[in-house]
C-alpha cells in the first residue's frame, strides 16, 4: 500500500474496503545512522498504530490524526538497512475517539459501527519522516502573541531536551521579517520581543514573521523556525474580534477526502480546495470532525484563514442512534457508555491536538466535539474537564463544541461552560424537510433564543441540503440544485438579521465519502462543490454573496 494514503479505496472488494481490524506495513529502508539523535516520526495512522524497527519493539499510539514519534538512535546505530514494520488497528469502540462499536456477526465476521457520517478510512494517512537532530535539541516552541495599540508582542518558550551530560549550552531567538531582516532578537529558553508598529496577520494581509531559535551545546547547533503571525483573538460579548476588531467568519465545514487516497493528504487536492475557498470568498473552515494534516494549517497561516480546530470527538451522541452500546468488552449492555476512561482518551486528544498546533495564527478557536450529547446532567462534569484542559493548555484562544439540534436553549447542559456557541442545524432538510418558509422561521427563532439566553457568539458551523450534482427542479426540490441554493439562500439572510451570529459555515465544502445507507447517495452529496471539486450552482450565489463587500466585518 502506498503512503500517505487511505488503503479502502485502492482495492476492489467489499470486505477490504470495509475491513475491520488489524493491517500491517512494512517496509525497508535505508538506515540513517549518522551519530546524531535519530527519530522515526509518524504524522498520523489511524487509528491507532505499534510500530517496530527490526525486532524492537518501539511503542504504540491511539488516536487517528494527531503525530507520535520514537528515538530510535540507539537502533539506527551502526546498521546499513533497517526493516519498518508498522500494525495499524482501524477498529472504535466506545473507549476511542471517535467512538463506535465492533459488532461479532453470527458468520463470524465482523462489522463496525461508528456514530459520524464520514467513511472510516483507515491507514497511514499522513508522511512518516527519518530525521535527525543533534544529540541535544529543541524539543519544543511554544508562541503567543498579542497586540498593544501599534505593537506587536511575542513571547515564546523553548524546551531543551536529550544528553543531560552535554554542556548546558545557549538559547538564542532572532525574529526576522517576511524579507529575512533581523527586527527583533532575544536570548534564554522564554522570553518576550516587543515590535514597534508590527504588521499584523489577519485574513486581508496574512504577513507572517519567522522566529528562529538557536540552541548551542558545544560545538552543535540546532534551529527551529516557527512562522509567526501577530494576531489577537478576543471574545467580547457576542463579538469575536480579531486585532480588535469584529471579525465575521465565511466558510465551510470541510472533510479530508477525496477519490482513491480516501483521507490520505495530497498537496495537490489541498491546494486546489484552498484556491477554491478564495475563488468563493471564504475566509474560514472548520476541521471537521478532526485534526487535518499540519500542511492545512501551514497554508491556512499562509492565506490567511481562520480555523476553528477540531478533535476527533464526533458521535459521541447515542441519542442520535438509537442504539444500546456494550459497556466494556464483556458485552453488558446498558445506555450510555462513556465512561472515565473514554474521557481520559478525550483529554488526551485534546493535549496531542493543542500541542501540534498552538503556534498557527490561522487557528481562532478549538472545538472540543462535534454533536456530542449535552442534554444529560452527567454532560456537565464530562464537558467541564475538557474546557478547563483546554483553557489551560491555551488560554488564548476561545474554545466551543458543535451543538447537535436535539440540544436546545431549553434542555442543553453545557453552553454556559464554553467561550462560543456553535449550532449546527438542519431545518428545512431533517426537519421540516422541503419547507423553506418554515425553515427560515424555526432558524430565527432558535438563533435568537441562544443570543437572549448567552451573550456569546454564535457561529453556526453547519448547515445545507444535499444536492446531485445535475439535478434540477424547478420549483426547487430537495436534491436538486435549486434546493441546495433556496436553502443557503434563506440561511444566510437569517443570519444577517441576528446579531449575535458571527460566522457561517456551510456543510459542507464538497461531497465526501459515508458508509452506505438509505440517506446517502454514494456518499453525502451536501457538497458546494463535487468530490471531485467542481461547483454546483449555489457555489455561484455564495461567490456573489460573499466577496461583495464589506468583506470580513459585518457589524463594523
Ligand atoms: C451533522 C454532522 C455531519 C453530517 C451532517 C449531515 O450534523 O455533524 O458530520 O455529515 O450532519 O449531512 O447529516
Amino acid at each position: 500500500m502506498p503512503v500517505p494514503a487511505s488503503y479502502n479505496d485502492l482495492v476492489t472488494k467489499l470486505d477490504e474496503r470495509e475491513y475491520v481490524g488489524d493491517v500491517w506495513y512494512q517496509t525497508i529502508v535505508v538506515s540513517p545512522d549518522s551519530g546524531d539523535r535519530t527519530v522515526l516520526r509518524f504524522d498520523a495512522a489511524t487509528h491507532r498504530a505499534e510500530v517496530w524497527l527490526d525486532d524492537v519493539r518501539l511503542g504504540e499510539h491511539e488516536g487517528g490524526y494527531t503525530p507520535f514519534e520514537f528515538d530510535v538512535s540507539d537502533v539506527v546505530a551502526g546498521k546499513e538497512s533497517i526493516r519498518m514494520t508498522v500494525r495499524v488497528d482501524n477498529r472504535l469502540t466506545m473507549r476511542s475517539i471517535p467512538p463506535g462499536i465492533v459488532d461479532h456477526l453470527d458468520d463470524g465476521r465482523l462489522r463496525q459501527r461508528y456514530f459520524h457520517d464520514f467513511f472510516n478510512y483507515a491507514g497511514i494517512a499522513r508522511s512518516v519522516w527519518l530525521l535527525t537532530t543533534p544529540r541535544r535539541y529543541i524539543a519544543d516552541v511554544t508562541v503567543r502573541t498579542d497586540v498593544d495599540g501599534r505593537d506587536g508582542i511575542v513571547h515564546y518558550a523553548v524546551e531543551i531536551a536529550g544528553d543531560d551530560n552535554a554542556d548546558a549550552g545557549i538559547t538564542t531567538v532572532e525574529l526576522r521579517d517576511a524579507a529575512g531582516f533581523v527586527v527583533g532578537t532575544a536570548s534564554g529558553t522564554a522570553g518576550s520581543i516587543i515590535l514597534d508598529e508590527a504588521r499584523l496577520w489577519s485574513p486581508t494581509d496574512p504577513y507572517l514573521y519567522s522566529l528562529e531559535v538557536r540552541h548551542r551545546s558545544g560545538t552543535r547547533t540546532d534551529v527551529y523556525p516557527v512562522r509567526v503571525g501577530i494576531r489577537s483573538i478576543r471574545v467580547d460579548g457576542a463579538r469575536l474580534l480579531l486585532n480588535g476588531e469584529p471579525v465575521y467568519l465565511r466558510g465551510f465545514g470541510m472533510h479530508e477526502d477525496a477519490p482513491w487516497r480516501g483521507k490520505g493528504h495530497d498537496n495537490a487536492r489541498m491546494v486546489r480546495d484552498f484556491s477554491l475557498l478564495r475563488w468563493i470568498g471564504a475566509n474560514s473552515f472548520r476541521t471537521s470532525h478532526y485534526p487535518y494534516a499540519e500542511e492545512v494549517l501551514d497554508l491556512a497561516d499562509e492565506m490567511g484563514f481562520l480555523v476553528i480546530d477540531e478533535t476527533a470527538a464526533v458521535g459521541l451522541n447515542l441519542a442520535l442512534n438509537a442504539t444500546r452500546v456494550p459497556v466494556d468488552d464483556t458485552r453488558t449492555f446498558r445506555p450510555g457508555a462513556v465512561d472515565e476512561i473514554t474521557l481520559q482518551v478525550h483529554l488526551s486528544a485534546i493535549r496531542e491536538l493543542v500541542a501540534r498546533d498552538k503556534n498557527h495564527p490561522s487557528v481562532v478557536m478549538w472545538s472540543v466535539a462535534n454533536e456530542p450529547d449535552t442534554t444529560e446532567r452527567a454532560s456537565r462534569a464530562y464537558f467541564a474537564a475538557l474546557a478547563a484542559l483546554t483553557r489551560e493548555l491555551d488560554p488564548t484562544r476561545p474554545v466551543g463544541f458543535a451543538n447537535v439540534a436535539l440540544a436546545t436553549p431549553e434542555n442543553d447542559q453545557v453552553t454556559d461552560i464554553f467561550d462560543v456557541v456553535l449550532l449546527n442545524r438542519y431545518f428545512g432538510w431533517y426537519v421540516d424537510a422541503g419547507d423553506l418558509a418554515a425553515a427560515g422561521r424555526k432558524l430565527e427563532t432558535e438563533l435568537r433564543e441562544w443570543a437572549t439566553r448567552y451573550r456569546k457568539p454564535i457561529v453556526v458551523t453547519e448547515f445545507g441540503a444535499d444536492a446531485i450534482s445535475g439535478l434540477h427542479a424547478l420549483p426547487a426540490q430537495m436534491w436538486s440544485e435549486e434546493f441546495q441554493q433556496e436553502l443557503i439562500a434563506v440561511y444566510l439572510d437569517v443570519f444577517s438579521r441576528v446579531d449575535a451570529v458571527a460566522g457561517e459555515h456551510v456543510w459542507n465544502f464538497a461531497d465526501f465519502a459515508t458508509m452506505q445507507g438509505i440517506n446517502r447517495v454514494v456518499g453525502n452529496r451536501k457538497g458546494v462543490f463535487t468530490r471531485d471539486r467542481e461547483p454546483k450552482a449555489v457555489a455561484h450565489l455564495l461567490r456573489q454573496l460573499w466577496t461583495a463587500p464589506p468583506p470580513l466585518t459585518r457589524h463594523a
